[in-house]
């Protein structure tokens, strides 16, 4: 009985993965988006270009990282290498104006925001069939290096991590809700900062290694490697890590997604845990992260807190701060909803329809 219970859950890992497989392939951005999108930057560069010649616009987020999808936001830095350069607040007011008179963008430049941004869409047009939405932000090196980190990761084990990476995006997002940071609810940055967790230290053998503990090929400077009092260290030579590290876990892509849904609705623990990729499971109360009993009831720590995962460089920050008691709740409700359908093993097409449900 064991064995037929093992064959036919082989079975069902090699269905869901070829399912997961087509279900992702067809969500790919075409390479049409992908060449009007870098269309879009290099006429934004040039227009910035007359605020500030030594500037340079660069991508950042899903774009740059290999998880993007179809019609995902454009995120875009901007670098200035000059010593006198105009705060972002100000870079910000002035390209709000510039962007308004000389382009057809909708504009709304966030001078003051915590982190100051102009916001740019376009509407859907015939050649656009869906508009575009980019933020451009200014001087946000650590955001350019996170985005480095997720590729080098997504490009050690393309077919397992990208495949997990976009399928959760995806259930996230347009099906589920729970993918809107502004509604309580965690950002796609958090969800592959989940998987990548998960990847290294919860599956064993894992699947990834963890490339920030790595020892140096060379001795580096601190100069080097740190950006505004930050780490940003981590082992970059993918190829050269390719010829000599491999990992010995061989499970599906089905086999993980599944595992990481039980592990994220059962094992994991919210209340005291902290899900960072650079140190493995941390504990609240080292971080001074650990649920206040004292505190105003709006904004505190309690709040901030309820669920966090520590970013891979800045890391006195949750970047699941966001995350609320309600949406919480809601995220955790939707892990044991997937694990509960995965575990009946319907047919897997008929399975990730379901889990996508909206
Ligand atoms: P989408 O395709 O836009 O859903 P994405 O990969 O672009 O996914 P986000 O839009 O959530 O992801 O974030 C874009 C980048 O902004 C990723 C990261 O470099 C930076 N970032 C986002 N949220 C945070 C955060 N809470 N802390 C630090 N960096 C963040
Ligand atoms: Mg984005």
């Amino acid at each position: 009985a064991q064995r037929r219970h093992a064959s036919k859950h082989r079975f069902f890992a090699v269905e869901l993965s070829q399912a997961l497989f087509d279900f992702v392939i067809q969500l790919l951005p075409t390479q049409e988006e992908m060449a009007v999108k870098e269309d879009v930057r290099k006429l934004l560069e040039r227009l910035i270009r007359t605020i500030e010649p030594d500037s340079r616009l660069l991508s950042f987020g899903s774009t740059a990282n290999g998880f993007s999808l179809r019609n995902s936001d454009m995120d875009l830095c901007c670098l200035i290498d000059s010593d006198e350069r105009l705060s972002a607040s100000d870079m910000v007011t002035m390209l709000g104006d510039l962007l308004e008179r000389e382009t057809k963008f909708n504009v709304k430049p966030l001078p003051h925001a915590r982190i100051p941004i102009v916001k740019l869409s376009l509407d859907p047009s015939p050649g656009l069939p869906l508009g575009i939405a980019c933020d451009i932000g200014f001087e946000n090196r650590l955001a350019l290096e996170n985005t480095r980190l997720l590729m080098c990761y997504a490009m050690i084990d393309p077919t397992r991590v990208r495949t997990l990476v976009l399928f959760l995006k995806v259930w996230s997002k347009r099906s589920r809700s729970i993918n809107s940071p502004y509604q309580g609810t965690l950002s796609s940055y958090g969800y592959v900062l989940l998987v990548i967790y998960f990847l290294i230290h919860v599956k064993n053998p894992p699947v990834l290694p963890n490339l920030q503990q790595m020892p140096p090929l060379r001795p580096i400077s601190q100069e080097d490697t740190h950006i505004g009092g930050h780490n940003t260290w981590f082992f970059d030579d993918i190829e050269l890590l390719r010829q000599r590290w491999q990992s010995s876990n061989t499970d599906s892509v089905a086999d993980l997604l599944i595992d990481f849904f039980r592990y994220y609705s059962r094992d994991f623990t919210y209340n005291t845990g902290v899900a960072s990729i650079r140190g493995g499971l941390l504990k609240k109360e080292s971080k001074g992260w650990q649920n206040e009993l004292s505190g105003s009831r709006y904004n505190d720590s309690r709040e901030r807190n309820r669920f966090c995962i520590e970013d891979p460089f800045e890391i006195d920050f949750n970047v699941a701060r966001c995350v609320t008691k309600e949406g919480l709740y809601q995220i955790r409700g939707e892990f044991m909803r997937a694990s509960r359908i995965l575990a009946m093993r319907p047919r897997a097409v008929a399975a990730l329809a379901q889990l996508c449900e909206e």
